[in-house]
């Protein structure tokens, strides 16, 4: 038995704060920053972020779950559509919206799209983050936060806090939750201590693979790759000290035309994607892994309602 005794007689508070922003603000990054560990995949790509992903923040006197959602874009596809739709379900269910615009870009009309929406959702307090300041100098960063200020101003709210950060930089991410950590509820712990995220292990494998699989691809390649993980079983007939867990996945592409870019010369791509992965995922599991990647062609689905359910959306 283990006793909590909080530091102060300040209430317990426990609660969830969604990021929400265009593709590529770096609202995965920060997720990752403020839980101290890997649980949301990242990349230069836009839109590499498909689902909720919820990272769990344990403090003495209070939980904070993360809830890292889609970047909110434009929709160009069905799937595109399905993901826009689970942002606005994640912002409707939090205690605290943060929205996240990077510092060394201008504001654009997808930021005031969003920030209009936001303005709608009158019962959640707002905070502004202004991700990747170290890519920017004093002079812009305050120029970003006036530009911030503004255009809640001019959409009739105000934000309860704009707060600069650096998730690579380590910069006053740990003030962001301090910061959030009062816009939460008075609660007991939603989690189990030590849970850092409830993402169930074969979407995360999966999620490593993916991440891997989009490094270096170009153009649209990226958004046609789908992962999913058939079986994870351990080897039959392994001496006890030497397990090995076979994990089966078909990494999924919109078009046959795809397949050479995604297996390489000799399929040589394929393996690089397996090895990277696989020391993650070795990581992830504690236990050695047989990575068997079979490559294929689910026609065109990200515009089919029937092969979007088929990959879980
Ligand atoms: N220099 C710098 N780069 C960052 C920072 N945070 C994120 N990035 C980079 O920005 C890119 C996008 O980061 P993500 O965290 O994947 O962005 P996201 O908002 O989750 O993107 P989607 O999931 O596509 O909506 C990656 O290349 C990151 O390495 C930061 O604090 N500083
Ligand atoms: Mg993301």
């Amino acid at each position: 038995m283990s006793a909590r005794i909080p530091s102060s007689d300040a209430p317990h508070r426990a609660g969830f704060a969604c990021f929400v922003g265009r593709p590529n603000a770096g609202k995965s990054t920060l997720t990752n920053a403020l839980v101290g560990t890997k649980v949301a995949i990242t990349s230069n790509r836009p839109q590499t972020t498909r689902h909720t992903v919820r990272g769990i923040v344990h403090r003495p006197e209070a939980q904070l779950v993360l809830v890292d959602t889609p970047g909110l874009h434009k929709p160009r596809t069905l799937l595109g559509e399905r993901l826009n739709d689970v942002v606005r379900a994640a912002w409707s269910e939090v205690d605290v919206i943060g929205f996240c615009l990077p510092a060394d870009q201008k504001l654009g009309p997808g930021d005031r799209y969003i920030a209009n929406e936001l303005a709608g959702i009158k019962k959640t307090p707002k905070i502004a983050i202004v991700t990747k300041t170290d890519l920017v100098d004093s002079k812009q960063l305050a120029e970003q936060l006036i530009a911030i200020d503004q255009l809640s101003r001019e959409l009739g709210f105000e934000w309860a806090e704009i707060v600069p950060v650096s998730a690579v930089g380590d910069t006053q991410v740990s003030l962001l939750a301090d910061l959030l950590v009062p816009l939460l509820p008075e609660s007991p712990p939603l989690y189990p201590e030590g849970d850092l995220t409830d993402e169930p292990e074969q979407v995360m494998v999966a999620e490593l693979i993916r991440e891997a699989a989009l490094e270096g691809v170009r153009d649209e390649l990226p958004h046609s790759i789908a992962v999913v993980v058939e079986e994870m079983i351990p080897r039959e007939g392994r001496p006890e000290n030497k397990p090995l867990l076979d994990v089966h996945v078909n990494v999924y592409i919109e078009r046959s035309s795809q397949k050479g870019i995604i297996i390489g010369p000799k399929g040589a791509r394929l393996k690089e994607v397996g090895v990277k992965s696989r020391k993650h995922i070795e990581a992830l599991l504690g236990t050695p892994v047989f990575l068997d990647l079979h490559v294929k062609v689910a026609k065109d689905w990200q515009r089919d309602p029937k092969q979007l359910r088929k990959l879980g959306f």
